[in-house]
């Protein structure tokens, strides 16, 4: 164990509070290298709470919490925040029985002020906290941290359509890695990565870094920062067009830009958003190398990385599926495969890799990932949606609306069905025999095995001609260290 000396002195954001601003660096790096040792022992998400040290540590130092409300969006990425607010030692048993949790919960700790790990709630709670304290006549910060990915989901996006016609205190801080699990999709990325990478950024930063060397009197401060933003942005962003008032972007591993921008913007009133760029592993090159494979991990010797898998072990059904799907694939061209951002998780990376053409990772959005479904089965296709048992729930209404009234020939492969461990409750799937089989027209069966000729042999093949099946897979607990 290294010494932490400086990390140790923090039980509490108070602790953090009373240190000189110039001490944030060295604890930063601290608490950077307590992460990676931490995880490295437990198993957990890695990638993302590397990305998240600066950010945690600036929003503790300049926010009031408690008081003030931060919400983490999937809360995948709150192991800085957890360690900063009196849950260090607590590190060592991490998704562990009796153990604390990988994602935040209200009954852990009052600076979980919601408890997260299905993605794209955080804008909407932050809003109702926004609203309750001005229905207590009480005066505090909302502030919603949600990721790139995370924003893709429409869920986000009714929030902001919400929240942007108020006059709320609400910060929501986008971090954005230009990563979710694996590279992000669609429109909203291609958007984001315009913003970061076009020359409107590169000028506002400039300037941006003047205003910051200036450092005026805090309300002028705080008003030419405003003016600056709006003014070089314009033609306005995404963001402002509902409603928001947009600063950024700035880099999230910059406590000098992080600090003084959350301090001026702590004082403005309404709806802010603020554009955070980090990166995925940040200060461990491994991670940084290959995101997608630190996302999420078992123990691992941090000096020497992940293993290559060893070969030899015990198929997943994951894997089963993923062949299973390759091998339907290939007999019948109208075969197609979905996935809601779960490549790697739902075993779809060779699927992706052979029928490029029949891939559609559609982002974190599981309700329009079953419309879509529907929508190519109306004309013709064989959708196949691989989907964990415990996101499926967000599509529950599309499942009845759109594909069982309907009667549309779809297959839901669902992985992780019953206990899945070390996640928790959030991540059980512990509903779908209930919430599948009172569905009109749902035929329910049991998950895919392999044949003594190594051939995957299923019900499924027969029933992708069927209309409206799922199946279950519900893998060993023990295989289920992994977090997604
Ligand atoms: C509704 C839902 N679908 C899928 C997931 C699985 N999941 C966990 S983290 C993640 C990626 C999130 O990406 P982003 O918000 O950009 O955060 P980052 O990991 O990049 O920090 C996904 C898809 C989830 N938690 N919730």
């Amino acid at each position: 164990m290294k010494a932490y000396e400086l990390l140790k002195t923090i039980d509490d954001p108070r602790d953090l509070r009373s240190l000189e601003r110039r001490d944030l660096h060295r604890l930063a790096d601290e608490l950077r290298a307590f992460v990676l040792e931490s995880v490295s022992r437990t198993g957990g998400h890695l990638s993302s709470n590397l990305g998240t040290v600066e950010l945690a540590i600036a929003l503790h130092y300049v926010f009031d919490t408690p008081q003030d409300r931060i919400v983490w969006d999937v809360g995948h990425q709150s192991y800085p925040h957890k360690i900063l607010t009196g849950r260090r030692e607590a590190m060592a048993r991490l998704r562990m029985y009796e153990g604390i949790s990988g994602f935040p919960r209200r009954e852990e700790s009052a600076y979980d002020t919601f408890g997260t790990a299905h993605s794209s709630t955080s804008i909407s709670a932050a809003l109702g906290m926004a609203y309750a304290a001005r229905l207590a006549g009480e005066r505090r910060h909302a502030i919603a941290v949600i990721g790139d990915g995370a924003m893709s989901a429409g869920m986000a996006f009714e929030a902001l359509n919400n929240a942007g016609v108020t006059d709320l205190d609400l910060l929501v801080i986008l971090n954005d890695n230009e990563m979710s699990i694996s590279p992000p999709v669609g429109a909203l990325n291609r958007y984001l990565a315009r913003l970061i990478s076009g020359s409107v950024f590169q000028r506002a930063r400039r300037a941006g870094e003047k205003v910051l060397k200036a450092v005026p009197p805090l309300l002028e401060f705080a008003r030419r920062v405003e003016e600056h933003a709006k003014g070089l942005v314009v033609p306005s962003t995404l963001f402002e067009e509902f409603g928001f008032n947009y600063f950024g972007p700035i880099d999230g591993h910059d406590l000098e830009s992080l600090v003084p921008t959350l301090a001026n913007l702590k004082q403005l009133t309404g709806p802010r958003f603020l554009h955070v760029i980090t990166r995925k592993g940040q200060g461990y090159k491994l991670a940084e190398a290959d995101p997608v494979l630190y996302h999420g991990v078992s123990e691992f010797r941090p000096e020497s990385g992940i293993a290559s898998g060893k070969g030899g072990g015990k198929l997943t059904y994951t894997q089963v599926f993923g062949d299973w799907l390759c091998d339907v694939a290939a007999r019948d061209p109208r075969v197609v495969g979905i996935t809601p951002a779960m490549r790697e998780g739902s075993g779809l990376v060779r699927f992706a890799a052979e029928y490029p053409d029949r891939y559609f990772d559609v982002g974190i959005a599981e309700q329009h990932a079953v419309s879509f479904a529907a929508g190519l089965a109306c004309d013709g296709a064989k959708p196949v949606v691989a989907i964990y048992s415990t996101f499926l729930q967000r599509g529950y209404d599309q499942l009845i609306h759109d594909v069982c009234i309907q009667k549309l020939p779809i297959l839901f492969a669902l992985d992780r069905a019953g206990l899945v461990g070390a996640d928790g409750a959030t991540h059980h799937g512990a509903f779908d025999l209930s919430y599948l089989r009172c569905l009109p027209h749902m035929v329910v069966m049991a998950p895919p095995t392999r044949t003594s000729a190594g051939r995957c042999s299923t019900p499924a093949t027969r029933s992708t001609a069927r209309p409206r099946c799922a199946i279950r897979a519900a893998p060993a607990l023990a295989r289920c260290r992994r977090p997604r």
